[in-house]
């Protein structure tokens, strides 16, 4: 890839593109018309190229992935988000699963023996799953593992289960803290302009409600991450209004550690109809992220969903983590179409994909911390990754 300057020096560059990557490069925040056109006009070998030289800045060559596994407590949800492959199932009821506190200690249990640092805990949302059911489970974690990272629920289940149990957001979020968790995943962002946001959303929390719960969980000095759901109805400059709400709030508060572009994937849900993005458009949509989110640390491709060779091509275009080595792909993705013939990636298998591309496998915990540099550890050649064409993807 050509580095920022050469293309700088190009005579074929747009003239206002280069004056947006001038400013970028003095380090000066660019404005939400500077991002739309990075949309609209920025090649792709620009974009990466600027993208690319704010990751090496950050980071280097450090890349990092963490050991963990997902807890889905239900696969039945009240709401009806239309890109959601569960939301049909809360009329098939008995077709889905429901965990009870028992079922739930039992996966948690599965993984004892283990070396992972996080549980991430994400589902659909349903009334028993209420403030003291949630409450009691993180507190049952914490007895049974308290070393284990607990990092669950979205804006969307505390919007519910706070209003349920009439308490203020502020309120709510300080039970959560009292009793385990962690840190909160970026989930249930999808786009946070109505426009967009009530004609797929469902029902759940507005775009407003998921950023004041994050707020209130950062008042508490905890930390969270942030997604978008793209590559759907939305236009550009939805996508920048809602990269500006994140980068208005993270100013304020500092808590959010790490954003996740998700690629919308079209099977089993009811926007089947709605073709997905193209690589290019997956790989421009990272790259404005990195430079338009000037005041985040990292940027993180999940693997499962994007797919493991469009996330090892994303490390040269903005992204600095690529997630976690989950042994059982969540299905909430595979329903929707993502990954589904290689559900797994081990830590080999990882590290492998990263050092291919030149960069340094770094293992960390959620909040970053180094658990172990892996640059030089030797594993055997994993024959799959070698290089970006390789496995049969679904992208
Ligand atoms: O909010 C659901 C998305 C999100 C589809 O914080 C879909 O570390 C694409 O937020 N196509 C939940 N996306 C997952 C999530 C997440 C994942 C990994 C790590 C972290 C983190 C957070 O999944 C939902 C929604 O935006 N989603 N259906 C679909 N058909
Ligand atoms: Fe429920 Fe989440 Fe699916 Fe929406 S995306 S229907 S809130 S599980």
């Amino acid at each position: 890839m050509n580095s920022i300057q050469t293309i700088l020096n190009s005579p074929r560059l747009n003239k206002e593109l280069k004056a947006v990557a001038e400013k970028v490069l003095r380090k000066e925040r660019i404005s939400s018309e500077e991002g739309i056109l990075l949309f609209e006009k920025g090649e792709l070998g620009f974009l990466g190229a600027l993208a690319n030289h704010i990751r090496n800045e950050r980071h280097g060559d450090k890349t990092y992935f963490n050991r963990n596994f997902h807890l889905e407590p239900t696969n039945v949800c009240l709401y009806t988000c239309t890109f959601c492959s569960y939301s049909r199932l809360i009329k098939k009821r008995s077709e889905g699963w429901e965990y009870t506190m028992e079922e739930m200690m039992d996966i948690i249990k599965k993984y004892d023996d283990e070396p992972v640092t996080e549980v991430h805990i994400v589902g659909g949302v349903l009334p028993q799953y209420d403030l003291k059911f949630y409450t009691d489970l993180f507190r049952a974690i914490k007895a049974h593992r308290p070393d284990l990272h607990v990092k669950a629920l979205t804006p969307v289940e505390y919007h519910y289960i706070f209003k349920k149990g009439k308490v203020s957001y502020a309120e709510g979020m300080k039970l959560m803290k009292e009793a385990g968790l962690d840190s909160m995943p970026g989930g249930g962002a999808e786009i946070f302009h109505p426009e967009i946001r009530d004609q797929i959303a469902g029902g759940k929390c507005s775009g407003q409600q998921w950023l004041d719960i994050h707020e209130e969980w950062h008042k508490l000095g905890m930390r969270s991450n942030a997604t978008m759901l793209y590559g759907h109805i939305e236009k550009y400059w939805h996508r920048i209004d809602h990269l500006d709400k994140l980068r208005d709030l993270q100013d304020k508060t500092g808590g959010f550690q790490t954003f996740i572009p998700l690629k919308f994937r079209n099977q089993n849900n009811q926007m089947s109809d709605v073709p997905e993005s193209t690589v290019i458009e997956d790989l421009k949509m990272y790259a404005v992220a990195r430079i338009y989110l000037d005041n985040f640390d990292h940027v993180k491709a999940y693997w499962p969903m994007i797919g493991r060779n469009t996330a090892q091509m994303l490390l040269g275009f903005g992204v600095d983590d690529i997630d976690g080595t989950i042994d059982d792909t969540t299905k909430i993705y595979s329903m929707a179409g993502a990954e589904e013939q290689t559900p797994a990636m081990s830590t080999r298998e990882l590290v492998n994909l990263i050092k291919n591309v030149g960069r340094k496998p770094i293992e960390r915990d959620t909040l970053y911390n180094v658990v172990q540099d892996y640059t030089d550890v030797e594993f055997e050649e994993d024959k799959q990754f070698r290089g970006y064409v390789s496995l049969p993807v679904v992208n």
